[in-house]
C-alpha cells in the first residue's frame, strides 16, 4: 500500500555532527534556550518527571546549575504543590511570602519549619501578619525544653528591618553593617511583606548561572495527567508558583491531552507543554490545542519499554525532526524526551530541531535524585524505574499511584491487571549534579564549537549529520584498547 511505511527512523547513534568552519572563543558561546514561550533557561537541559529523578531537592539542584527540574507526579496534590513551594522559596533576591511562625508555636515546631525549607531562622508574626521578632537556630541552640514557646526566646522588636523595595545593594549594607544574616521588609503599619538572607546574595554569587524567573526565584516545572482530578493538580501547582505545567504522558496524541491543556490555558497564563509525541501529525494537534512547548519522544527512554510491548515508537532523532517540522512554523519549542546517553546526543537532538532535552538516566545516579545509596559488590548505585514500571504503577501498602494515567492506565482494576510499559533498575552513583552538568554542558560547549554555532538557534540552523554504520559507531567509541582509568564524562556499555 503506497505511503504504508514511513521514512526510515533514525536515533543519537545512527547520526554524527559534521565539523564545520568555526571562529569563535569559547566564552562566546551561549547555550541559553527556551523550554516553552515564555521560559527561557540558561543550559538547555530539564531533569524528567519521574519519581526517581525529579523532587524538590533535584529541581532547586537543576535550576542553580542553570536548567530546570519537572517535578514528578506520582504523588499526592498536596505535596506536590509542596514541592513546588520548597523550591521557590529556596534562593531568591527577596523572599516574597516568607515562611513566619506565631509566638505561641514551641520551639519544635519552629525547629521543624526551619528544618523542612533548609532556613536557619523564621520571622515571628501575630495573626494579622504583623512582625514580632525573629526566632533562629542560635537562639534555639542552647533551650532544652523543647516544648517552650517562640515568644520567650525569639529576639523582640525593634529589630534592623529594610522597606518594601529597597535595593539590593541597600539590603546588602543593612546585613553588613549591622552584622546579621536576615532583614525583614516591612510596610508602613509593620506588616512582615519580605525577607532578605545574606545566604541568598552568597548563592546568587555562587551560582551565577542559575535559570531564575522575573523575581529573582529559582525556576520549576511540575507534571500532571489527564484523568481524575488532574486539573485541581494543575490549579494547585499555579497558585504554588510553578513556571510551567507539563501535561505528561505516554500519547500525547490523544483526544485527553489536548483537552487538559486547552482547559488550563483556558484559566491561567502559565505556560503548558503537552506530550510526548513523535510525529509532525502529533506535534501539531497540541499546537492546535494551544500548548506552549512540545515534549517529544515515544519509546526512546532507557527504562522504557513502549516499543517492544505495543511496537510502537519512532527512533528518537527522526521523532524530533518531524515534530519541528510542525513546531518551528507555529514558534512553539521542542523537548527532546528520552534516550540520551551521552553528552554529545544533546547536540544532535538540538541539531535535529529541539530547543531542550530532558534526561532521566543521566541524572537518576545523582546525590540529589530521590532515594538511597546502595553499594553492590563495593560499587555505589541509585534505583531507577519508568514511570510505567509495575513498581510506580501499583499499589504499595498505602501507598497509591498518582500516575497510572500517563500509560492511560487508570481504570484499571488491580494491580495484576496492569500492562507494564516500564522496567526498574539502578544506575552508577554519579556524585553532585553540578559535575554531572558541567560535563554535558561542556560537552555541549565543543558541540557547538565543531560545528560552529555560537548561540543554540544558530547550531541548529548550522548543523548537519552523516548517517552512520554499525561500523562507524564501534570506531566512534574507544577501540582495541582496555579501560584503565574511568573517565568523569563516558562508561563503556
Ligand atoms: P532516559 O533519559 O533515557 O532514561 O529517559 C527518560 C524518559 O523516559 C522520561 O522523561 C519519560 O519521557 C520516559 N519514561 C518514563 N517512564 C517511562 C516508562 O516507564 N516507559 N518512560
Amino acid at each position: 500500500v503506497p505511503g504504508k511505511f514511513a521514512t526510515l527512523g533514525l536515533t543519537y547513534d545512527d547520526v554524527l555532527l559534521l565539523p564545520g568552519a568555526s571562529d569563535m572563543a569559547p566564552d562566546q558561546i551561549d547555550t541559553s534556550s527556551y523550554i516553552s514561550k515564555n521560559v527561557r533557561v540558561n543550559v538547555p537541559l530539564l531533569s524528567a518527571a519521574m519519581d526517581k529523578v525529579t523532587e524538590a531537592r533535584m529541581a532547586i539542584a537543576m535550576a542553580r546549575q542553570g536548567g530546570v527540574g519537572v517535578l514528578h507526579r506520582n504523588l499526592s496534590i498536596e505535596d506536590q504543590a509542596n514541592q513546588v513551594d520548597l523550591v521557590k522559596r529556596s534562593e531568591s533576591g527577596m523572599v516574597t511570602d516568607p515562611i513566619t511562625v506565631h509566638p505561641d508555636a514551641t520551639l519544635a515546631e519552629a525547629d521543624d519549619l526551619c528544618a523542612r525549607f533548609r532556613i536557619s531562622g523564621v520571622p515571628v508574626t501575630d495573626a494579622a501578619g504583623k512582625l514580632l521578632g525573629i526566632v533562629t537556630n542560635r537562639d534555639m541552640a542552647f533551650e532544652t525544653d523543647r516544648s517552650r514557646q517562640v515568644r520567650a526566646v525569639m529576639t523582640p522588636m525593634p529589630l534592623v528591618t529594610g522597606k518594601v523595595g529597597i535595593s539590593g545593594v541597600d539590603a546588602m549594607e543593612l546585613l553588613r553593617r549591622h552584622k546579621i544574616e536576615k532583614l525583614p521588609l516591612v510596610d508602613d503599619s509593620g506588616v512582615l511583606k519580605g525577607l532578605i538572607t545574606v545566604k541568598d546574595f552568597v548563592k546568587a554569587e555562587q551560582y551565577p548561572n542559575a535559570a531564575k524567573d522575573s523575581e529573582g526565584r529559582l525556576l520549576v516545572g511540575a507534571a500532571v495527567g489527564v484523568a481524575g482530578d488532574a486539573y485541581e493538580r494543575a490549579q494547585a501547582l499555579i497558585e504554588s508558583g510553578v513556571d510551567f505545567i507539563v501535561v505528561d504522558t505516554a500519547h500525547g496524541h490523544s483526544r485527553l491531552v489536548g483537552e487538559m491543556v486547552a482547559k488550563i490555558k483556558s484559566n491561567s497564563s502559565v505556560d503548558v507543554v503537552g506530550g510526548n509525541v513523535a510525529t509532525r501529525d502529533g506535534a501539531q494537534a497540541l499546537i492546535d490545542a494551544g500548548v506552549d512547548g512540545i515534549k517529544v519522544g515515544v519509546g526512546p527512554g532507557s527504562i522504557c519499554t513502549t516499543r517492544v510491548v505495543a511496537g510502537i515508537g519512532v527512533p528518537q532523532v527522526t521523532a524530533i525532526y518531524e515534530a519541528s517540522l510542525a513546531a518551528k512554523a507555529a514558534g512553539v519549542p521542542v523537548i527532546g524526551d528520552g534516550g540520551l546517553q551521552y553528552s554529545g546526543d544533546i547536540a544532535k537532538a538540538l541539531v535535529a530541531g529541539a530547543d531542550t532535552v530532558m534526561l532521566g538516566s543521566l541524572l537518576a545516579g545523582c546525590e540529589e535524585s530521590p532515594g538511597e545509596l546502595m553499594f553492590i559488590n563495593g560499587k555505589q548505585f541509585k534505583s531507577y524505574r519508568g514511570m510505567g514500571s509495575l513498581g510506580a504503577m501499583q499499589t504499595r501498602g498505602d501507598r497509591k499511584s498518582f500516575s497510572k494515567d500517563r500509560y492511560f492506565q487508570e481504570g484499571v482494576a488491580s494491580d495484576e491487571k496492569l500492562v507494564p510499559e516500564g522496567i526498574e533498575g539502578q544506575v552508577p552513583y554519579r556524585g553532585p549534579l553540578s559535575s554531572v552538568v558541567h560535563q554535558l554542558a561542556g560537552g555541549l560547549r565543543q558541540s557547538m564549537f565543531y560545528v560552529g554555532g555560537r548561540t543554540v538557534p544558530e547550531l541548529q540552523e548550522r548543523g548537519r549529520f552523516v548517517r552512520i554504520t554499525s561500523a562507524g559507531l564501534k570506531e566512534s567509541h574507544p577501540h582495541d584498547i582496555q579501560m584503565t582509568v574511568e573517565a568523569p564524562n563516558y562508561n563503556a556499555r
